[in-house]
């Protein structure tokens, strides 16, 4: 046995992993899936209680640098602790999905998520934004992957010319219905 005889290198399992509470919560961590998916990388889908699976819950966090994971977004709504209790396992990084809840519509979620104690911190998204979950995961796995790097620079560049596409089209509808007909310009006061 020499010196290294120790060391598991991590297997090549996907990179990210998207754990949630209930089924219930698909709808909205389906949305980081989506995202994932639309840059190419591979992760997995896994339902997981922290209340009414706690084992399972332990297992997959204490296995997971090992099979190869890196970010782990955990969505789940009401008293939420399953983003919470994963980050207290695991060293990856832990990104936390607010979802809404029928008696508090998402208030409850968010608290139990982001108000994590000092020394175990989980990323916090809005509540119910799940694609939100799936860009952090991806541009926290683009610090080591710059071609990774470069798709999200052009996925923000889409935003601003969605943007600027809006505004033109808000300047042109202005400018046939705008006060008296004129056209719009900057309106200096
Ligand atoms: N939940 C499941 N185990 C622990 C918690 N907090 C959450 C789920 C879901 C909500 O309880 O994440 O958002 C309602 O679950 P269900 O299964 O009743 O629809």
């Amino acid at each position: 046995m020499d010196e290294h005889s120790s060391f598991v290198a991590p297997s090549s399992g996907p990179p990210i992993g998207i754990v949630m509470g209930s089924d219930s919560d698909l709808p909205t961590m389906e949305l980081a899936a989506a995202m994932v998916k639309r840059f190419g990388v591979a992760y997995e889908l896994r339902i997981l209680s922290a209340h009414r699976t706690p084992l399972e819950m332990v297992d997959y966090a204490s296995t997971a640098a090992e099979r190869g994971l890196k970010v782990i977004i955990a969505g789940a709504g009401g008293a939420a602790h399953l983003p919470g209790m994963v980050a207290a396992i695991t060293v990856l990084p832990v990104i936390g999905v607010p979802v809404v809840s029928k008696a508090l519509s998402g208030v409850d979620s968010l608290y139990s998520i982001a108000q994590m104690p000092a020394g175990i911190p989980v990323a916090t998204v809005a509540i119910g934004n799940g694609a939100n979950g799936g860009l952090l995961a991806l541009q926290i796995l683009a610090t080591g992957d710059s071609h990774l790097a470069t798709k999200l620079y052009h996925y923000r560049e889409s935003l601003r010319a969605m943007v600027r596409e809006k505004n033109a089209r808000l300047q042109g509808t202005q400018g046939l219905q705008g006060h008296g007909g004129e056209p719009a310009h900057p309106h200096h006061v």
